[in-house]
Order: structure tokens, then C-alpha cells, then sequence
């Protein structure tokens, strides 16, 4: 593949901290862990443009003590029940919940379920791994 260079300007804390991740994945040197840290980031954004009928899986963490954000997050799941198929929750500490949704359908319908999940207040983190 023909290569280019680029210069971009990232807080040096990201960089740093890239940095060790590449060291321990044993990556040679910044550039190859750049080229494939930017295709992971096209691969798992694909699904954002996806039409037709899609699967995957919405990852969330959150704050248990968020108030009523555990019925939030159900309220939303029932009203797309049409496109969940299963959701497992998990403790994962006093305060902090995991919870994994296992979705099935049109694209478009499971972009405003993340979009309406994502807007949670409690949230801290949220992602769609889509199956290959
Ligand atoms: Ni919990």
C-alpha cells in the first residue's frame, strides 16, 4: 500500500500513554501502531453508515448510583424490544455496572437505540462491536 505522511497534533497524555500500549503489543515503531490503530477505528465505525439488516452487541458501563438510571436504561431497552434478544447484566463493582445488549435488526433502529442509550446521564462508557 503506497504510504504518506502526516502531522497531527494530539494531547501529549493520549500520546503517551499510545505509546505504552504500543510497547506492550510489541509494535516496532509509532507508525505501524498509527496505520493499524486508524484501520481499527474505520473496521468498528463501519456499521455507522450500514443499511439493511445488522447484529451486534452494545456494551455499556455505568454508574449504579446514578439516580433512576438502572430504570432508564430498561425503559429504553423495552420500548426496542423488537431488536434486543437478550441483555446480561453484570456487578462489576459496589458503584460500577456492565451491561451487555445483544441486538439484531435494521441498522438504522439500532443507531437510535445507541443514540437514546448513549444519552443516559451516568454513563461511562458506550460501544457497538457489530459482528463481522
Ligand atoms: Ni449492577
Amino acid at each position: 500500500m503506497r504510504k504518506t505522511r502526516v502531522s497531527a497534533t494530539i494531547p501529549e497524555e493520549i500520546l503517551r500513554r499510545f505509546d505504552e500500549v504500543c510497547k506492550d503489543l510489541g509494535h516496532k515503531n509509532r507508525s505501524s501502531a498509527i496505520s493499524t490503530a486508524l484501520y481499527e477505528y474505520i473496521v468498528s465505525n463501519k456499521w455507522i453508515k450500514k443499511k439493511g439488516n445488522i447484529a451486534g452487541a452494545i456494551i455499556i458501563t455505568y454508574d449504579h448510583h446514578t439516580r433512576n438510571i438502572n430504570e432508564m436504561l430498561t425503559e429504553v431497552q423495552h420500548e426496542y424490544n423488537d431488536i434486543i434478544n437478550a441483555s446480561l447484566h453484570i456487578h462489576l463493582t459496589h458503584e460500577q455496572c456492565l451491561e451487555i445488549v445483544a441486538v439484531r435488526g435494521e441498522a438504522n433502529k439500532i443507531r437510535k437505540l445507541f443514540k437514546n442509550l448513549q444519552s443516559i446521564k451516568g454513563i461511562f462508557s458506550i460501544k457497538f462491536v457489530a459482528s463481522a
